[in-house]
């Protein structure tokens, strides 16, 4: 089994295509276990996943995008779909982090962070995480500081992805230095 592969399918499924999966996301991402492996085997090459597979797939992924609990499972965050995703408000720690492509560092000074094509802007717990996803678009990403504490004090909402990752809806220039 490519747990990898399977992961990926499932982040597709997941964060943008339900639909196409005959899933429907309730309000917390969550989808039946059994509606998702119904669906995954009428692929050839899905068609022995199991549950058990999926966990396996959780413990070995490098970085934790799925959860299970109580028979179903969901994406922790990176949602894309029309139906906005409920996200747990959590207390921030003082700072947070986002790695980015230099070419997006202007506008992002100018207009602040925008969720672009998902329902949250991402941000990174750790400078590590923010540089690796920064080095997805860039070998020399720019590293950004947000601070968290000042906004959450000025009543700007951060929620939990999953321990490394945290989620907002937009945050204004004025909490974003170049780290
Ligand atoms: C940029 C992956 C111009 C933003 C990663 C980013 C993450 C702006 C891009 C997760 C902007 C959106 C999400 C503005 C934001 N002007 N550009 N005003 N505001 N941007 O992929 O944070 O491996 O939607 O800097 O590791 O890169 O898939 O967000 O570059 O955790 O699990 O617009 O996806 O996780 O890109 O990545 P994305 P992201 P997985």
């Amino acid at each position: 089994m490519d747990y990898q592969k399977l992961s990926k399918e499932l982040s597709y499924a997941l964060r943008h295509a339900p639909h196409e999966y005959e899933l429907e996301l309730d309000e917390q991402g969550w989808v039946p276990i059994k509606q998702l492996l119904l669906s995954l085997h009428e692929q050839r090459k899905w068609r022995a996943v199991t549950e058990e597979d999926l966990h396996t797939m959780i413990a070995l992924s490098e970085k934790k995008r799925h959860e299970i609990n109580q028979g179903k499972i969901r994406a922790l965050y990176g949602h894309s779909v029309p139906q906005k995703i409920q996200k747990e408000e959590k207390e921030p720690p003082a700072f947070l982090f986002h790695g980015t492509p230099q070419r997006f560092l202007d506008s992002i000074l100018t207009s602040g962070l925008v969720p672009k094509g998902r329902q949250y802007v991402h941000l990174s717990e750790d400078v590590q995480t923010a540089q690796q996803v920064g080095k997805r678009r860039d070998d020399h990403p720019v590293l950004l500081r947000i601070d968290a504490r000042q906004a959450w004090q000025d009543g700007v909402k951060f929620y939990h992805g999953n321990e490394l990752v945290w989620l907002a809806d937009h945050v204004k220039k004025e909490y974003i230095s170049v780290y």
